[in-house]
């Protein structure tokens, strides 16, 4: 040990002494590092406290170009830390073989994160779940013999350990942990194991133990964590992950600080799933409730999902990930969530001394009213929590000799204990809705081309069984795809007598979907759901006398990434059975067959440049199952994020210059009728500006000469404020311990702020009353005063922003609604500047 890391040391102890909580017993502590403690109340970086806002941002789903403008914006939104997966199965796609390259060069992602001089929360997992593919975990792991996952069993903790000890070593290597002077304050072991602890009964204590125990022991001096558990061993802290962790959560020990890992900022979907949706109040009134309990960190999951590309989403999920997040799937600010949380962080960092500092109690003031109060006499500081728990009622209660009128579920924050600073359910920032713009380049030299992937015969493979056998054994992962084939010989009594009957294939599968071919001929198509296991094809087809050839195309939308049961579950065709014939139901269940896996495309890879040239292209059809298309295209103007509308498409994948842009799934409707996702993202760094190559796989019927290049805007900007105030609305700052006022009084104006360089063109809708519905799509309720839009258009047409007043002195009263509080709804159009910017 250095003189130098020996005196650092000893500051540490005493610093422990000094602020009565945890400190990682034993570390190296570079001249730079930071010292990161934790008590009951929070986190401590050098023995002061902070607080903690995080956003959950994958680095493998953006391009590397792209994290930049990602970090920033998070930062922008009043985060301080940015929290990240690590991802096994990207980084070690073999034994050994490691990948650390673009979207997975984890290592430029966290110094990246600190140039921006923010902190980072990595969780190591490594099963991380995530939405992604198999959770994470490589697909060898499932070839190791007696390997059971995330168990007290040794060839998996053997497995388990070597990569958490590689990734730590790695980390270390270059300097990333506070305690080396890095930003990385947090890691996380093991993720979620409260949800499968029960399958291991027998020894998922024994496991978390290990587990704990492995961790602490790669000495990286900061604090490990295991999340959505009330206890874990040893100094490691449990953390909540769920929707309301203020509410449904009780951490069991006293002496961890409350931290919230994944607030879902809305629940991901799988295809099929409706459009799931969160309120940003609802989301601001999950964090203040969690913070009035003296929650000190939260992290939103996900603060920007990004993009599923190639084959990296897990089973079903759809390929743009959490695009309701504040910035949404192409990284754009979705309005009003991003600025409602941006402002809810930035008050309570004013008001920290008292908050973090401050002595914490709380008073029930009535049924469903609490106020949970942070107060710190000695410096006349107090800060104060008033929340109303009940849905549907708003009301007024008495703090402290006061009258406060809290909406209901909402919680306000009051400064000095006195004067209310925000309301969850207040939102004064403007609302902004997507518009998607056809590009010029969709029709110029719209000329696709097609290869239809050879249909193999049984002759045409190797792996030959009996039975048909699983699908994970022979894809090994690296393709969605497996052919079975067999033959079978018709005499002509077999056949039915009659034309209009035809035989049935009748095929059971326990994967995702399924094409069935005949004789060369689609027969149609089958798939499953994320709900439902398996599924079942019956679908007729047309027999011959002599040899006929039964092909199967069975299709995985990834593997599954929860649960307990991980390495056992298996995918493929179960049974195969001809039914109808004259002689009965046909079974070919042992009737001998054949296996090829990946498509020969794949092989070829003739979605890239170097594979194009490999296969006979010819002038494309529509409506032709399993066949590549492919067509060039040049990059659209601007800057703008560009998206291609697959409407007119069925199921498959997107390549563009040879990335993997992701698997479509447009077939798979909601119950509401529509596409799960319509529209694929192509980050622009996939892109140059002439001639890309666009190849896409299409398994079913679709129409390649319907897809359409776009370009994305948020230019439909709105301002939604009810009149209605519930108390002075103030913005405070803190000067050293000097509270001082910054502003007075927004509750009565809202802004509009188009993106820059653009200006109002257009007011589209403008009504003081009680308007209904959302930007994009407002409508007038029944009180409405009809000049609300001509002021808005002499306020505000030809202007980059304006100021509207929320007043019904401005705007008049309707007669036929004059007790009624009015709303004031507005949206305009933005447009002009640089072309496509
Ligand atoms: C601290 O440094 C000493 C001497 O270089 C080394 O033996 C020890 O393993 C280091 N401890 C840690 C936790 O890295
Ligand atoms: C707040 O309301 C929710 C929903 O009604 C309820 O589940 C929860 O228990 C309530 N919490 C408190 C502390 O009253
Ligand atoms: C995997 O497939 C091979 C044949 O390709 C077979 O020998 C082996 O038994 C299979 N393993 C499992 C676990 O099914
Ligand atoms: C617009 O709102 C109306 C009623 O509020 C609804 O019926 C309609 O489906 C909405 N349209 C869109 C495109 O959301
Ligand atoms: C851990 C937790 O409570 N997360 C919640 C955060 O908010 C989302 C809203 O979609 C909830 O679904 C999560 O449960």
């Amino acid at each position: 040990m250095t003189v130098r890391a020996a005196a650092v040391l000893v500051a540490a102890a005493v610093l422990v002494l000094l602020l009565p909580g945890w400190a990682a017993a034993e570390w190296n502590l570079t001249k730079k590092g930071s010292v990161v403690t934790y008590d009951g109340r929070s986190l401590m970086i050098d023995g002061k406290r902070d607080l903690f806002f995080s956003g959950a941002i994958h680095y493998p789903r953006s391009p590397p170009e792209v994290w930049p403008k990602l970090i920033e914006r998070a930062k922008e939104g009043g985060l301080n830390t940015i929290e990240t997966y690590i991802f096994w199965n990207a980084h070690e796609p073999e034994p050994g073989k490691y990948n650390f390259e673009g979207r997975f060069d984890l290592i430029k992602y966290l110094k990246m994160i600190q140039e921006h001089d923010m902190y980072a929360i990595v969780r190591i997992g490594p099963f991380i779940q995530a939405e992604w593919n198999h959770g994470g975990l490589p697909y060898w792991l499932r070839e190791i013999d007696h390997i059971i996952f995330r168990a007290n069993n040794d060839p998996y903790k053997k497995e388990m350990e070597k990569f958490v000890r590689f990734i730590v070593q790695k980390l270390k290597d270059a300097e990333l942990f506070a305690s080396q002077g890095g930003p990385i304050i947090l890691t996380q072991i093991e993720n979620e194991y409260g949800n499968i602890k029960k399958d291991h009964a027998t020894d998922g204590d024994k496991y978390l133990e290990w587990a704990a125990q492995m961790a602490l022991s790669t000495q990286t001096g900061v604090p490990w964590i295991m999340c959505k558990q009330s206890s874990a061993p040893g100094e490691v802290i449990p953390t909540c992950n769920g929707r309301h962790c203020g509410d449904t959560w009780t951490l069991r020990d006293k002496n961890k600080p409350m931290l919230w890992t994944e607030n879902w900022t809305q629940q991901f979907r799988a295809y099929g799933d409706q459009v799931a949706m969160r309120s940003a109040e609802d989301i601001a009134y999950a964090v203040l409730r969690f913070f009035a309990k003296g929650g000190s960190l939260v992290n939103y999951y996900m603060y920007h999902g990004g993009t599923n590309f190639g084959r990296t989403g897990a089973s079903y999920v759809l390929t743009g990930y959490y695009d309701e997040a504040p910035m949404d799937e192409y990284g754009m600010y979705k309005e009003p969530k991003f600025g409602h949380l941006r402002d809810l962080h930035n008050v309570i960092r004013s008001y920290q001394k008292a908050f973090l500092l401050g002595k914490h109690s709380s008073e029930i003031l009535g049924h469903g009213y609490e106020a949970h109060i942070f107060e710190l006499p000695e410096e006349n500081l107090c800060l104060s929590f008033l929340s109303n728990n009940n849905t549907g009622e708003d009301g007024t209660v008495i703090f402290r000799g006061e009258k406060h009128y809290v909406p209901s579920r909402s919680v306000s924050i009051l400064a000095g204990c006195k004067n209310v600073v925000y309301n969850t359910k207040r939102v004064f920032v403007q609302h902004n809705e997507r518009s998607y713009h056809t590009s010029e380049v969709t029709s110029k030299n719209n000329q696709w081309e097609m290869y239809s992937e050879k249909i193999p015969k049984y002759r045409d493979t190797k792996v030959r069984m009996k039975e048909p056998l699983e699908q994970f054994n022979q894809t090994k992962d690296a393709s969605d795809y497996l052919w079975y084939t067999t033959s079978f010989r018709l005499e002509s009594d077999d056949l039915p007598f009659r034309n209009d009957i035809r035989p049935v294939l009748q095929v059971k599968s326990s994967a995702h979907s399924m094409m069935g071919f005949a004789n060369d001929a689609f027969v149609g198509c089958a798939r499953g759901s994320k709900q439902v296991k398996g599924f079942m094809f019956e679908k007729p087809v047309d027999l011959k006398v002599g040899v006929n050839h039964v092909v199967l195309l069975s299709s995985t939308m990834g593997m599954k990434d929860s649960g307990g049961e991980l390495a056992e579950v298996k995918s493929g065709i179960q049974e195969c059975l001809i039914q109808g014939l004259n002689t009965g139901t046909l079974d070919l269940q042992v009737n001998g067959w054949g296996h090829k896996a990946a498509l020969e495309g794949e092989d070829k890879e003739i979605y890239s440049e170097k594979g194009v040239g490999k296969v006979q292209w010819k002038p494309a059809e529509n409506g032709r199952a399993a066949t590549w298309y492919k067509r060039y295209f040049d990059e659209p103007d601007g800057d703008d994020p560009v998206v291609l509308d697959m409407s007119s498409m069925d199921k498959g994948m997107i390549f563009v210059n040879g990335e993997g842009v992701g698997r479509y799934w447009v077939s798979y409707r909601t119950l509401a009728g529509t596409p799960s996702q319509a529209l694929y993202h192509i980050p622009r760094p996939f892109l140059k500006s002439k001639d890309n190559l666009l190849v896409v796989f299409e398994e079913e019927m679709g129409k390649p000469d319907g897809i359409l290049v776009q370009t994305v805007t948020r230019d439909d900007i709105c301002l939604f404020i009810s009149e209605h105030n519930p108390g002075q609305i103030k913005t405070w700052d803190t000067d050293g311990d000097k509270i001082k006022l910054i502003a007075e009084d927004h509750s009565r104006r809202g802004t509009l702020m188009c993106p820059p360089e653009k200006t109002i063109q257009e007011v589209v809708f403008a009504s003081f009353g009680n308007p209904e519905g959302m930007c994009g799509n407002f409508t007038v309720g029944t009180c409405h005063t009809p000049n609300a839009k001509q002021i808005v258009e002499k306020e505000c047409l030809g202007k980059p922003s304006c100021m509207l007043p929320v007043d019904h002195t401005v705007y008049g009263a309707d007669i036929n609604c004059q007790s009624t509080t009015a709303t004031l709804g507005v949206q305009v159009r933005c447009g002009g500047g640089k072309k496509g910017a």
